[in-house]
């Protein structure tokens, strides 16, 4: 992988993605594509950009070429409760957008892509704890029906065209750069805004809610070491997947009162995000992963507490 571009990359992800992969593979190198949010500080003084819209075929084929793409991570995508409110808009992101991606990939016979899939990949009548690698995926969000979509285009793509597809089963992603939007763990990273703007916090999601989740420098990880796991280990392609915790909201408030006495979480539930999360696992069982290219997470709920509030607190006293 030698230039890369990563849609998507004004995202919580892709914010966080492309300095990384700056830092391993060079700025000049990694092209941030931009579409419908702009990129933060970072991202643009950091290294190129490109507006790529991915339900647009010719104009990401058009990009590929001309920055001379060899690889792609393809965040770009409609999260979970946006899209039950947009069916159109994600249709046209997470599942043509998706087709688009792997075709002009097929078709300049680039080197890899990089889909990230998601814990919404399964569904109700999925075993709920320590949900296995392999198993029933009947998700009942859209933005769940894509994601299988994109692990099946992607194994058909790696397994029938030979084009070198991975992703990652990714938990919910705590982070603290860039402040969260319609997704339905976001809960877990506006918690802490709320904590540090103003004491409290009132969740849309109901207590004994479980739910994966990860803290963005193990997610990072996760995408970047699956890209570069030696090809030759791996029996599966874009449906790995991978864990670090779980918690309810109940339980992160108590995490956050250890370090803020103070802090107050009241509910207020959103019914359509409770019946998607009602709907995801509790935890994932990522053997597979740590079998077939060592996965390992570095993240617990101490650490990731500890870490949100030190840089909320110096990033929010900016504002
Ligand atoms: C969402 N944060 O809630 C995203 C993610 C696993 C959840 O896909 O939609």
């Amino acid at each position: 992988m030698r230039r890369i571009l990563v849609t998507g990359a004004s995202g919580q992800i892709g914010s966080e993605l492309v300095p990384a992969l700056r830092e391993s593979y060079g700025a000049e190198n990694v092209i941030a594509g931009r579409h419908s949010r702009p990129l933060t500080d970072e991202t643009t003084e950091g290294g190129p950009s490109a507006e790529v819209d991915v339900t647009d075929r010719a104009s990401l084929a058009q990009v590929v070429k001309s920055m001379d793409i060899d690889s792609i991570y393809h965040l770009g995508s409609v999260l979970s409760a946006a899209a039950e409110r947009e069916r159109d808009r994600s249709h046209a992101v997470n599942v043509t957008g998706l087709i688009n991606v792997l075709e002009v990939a097929a078709q300049h016979s680039l080197e890899r892509v990089i889909l990230p899939s998601s814990i919404g990949a399964f569904g109700p009548d999925t075993p709920r704890d320590n949900t296995p690698n392999d198993t029933i995926q009947r998700p009942t969000s859209l933005y769940g029906i894509a994601k299988v979509f994109g692990e099946l285009m992607g194994n058909y793509y790696s397994e029938s065209l030979g084009l070198d597809v991975r992703g990652v089963r990714l938990p919910g992603i705590m982070s603290w750069k860039v402040e969260p939007t319609s997704g339905t763990t976001d809960y877990a990273v506006a918690a802490f805004y709320g904590a540090v703007r103003n004491g409290r916090y009132t969740c849309y999601l109901k207590e004994g809610t479980y739910l994966p989740m990860m803290y963005m420098p193990d997610a990072v990880s996760a995408l970047m070491q699956v890209a570069e796991a030696d090809r030759t280990r791996l029996r599966h392609h874009a449906d790995f997947n991978v864990n670090a915790m779980s918690f309810a909201p109940e339980e992160l408030a108590g995490a956050i009162k250890e370090r803020m006495p103070e802090f107050r979480m009241d509910f207020e539930i959103d019914p359509v995000r409770q019946a998607i999360a009602d709907s995801w696992p509790n935890s994932l069982d990522d053997s597979v992963a740590r079998q077939e290219w060592d996965w390992r997470p570095r993240y617990g709920l101490s650490e990731v507490v500890d870490d949100m509030l030190e840089n909320l607190e110096r990033k929010l006293l900016r504002e």
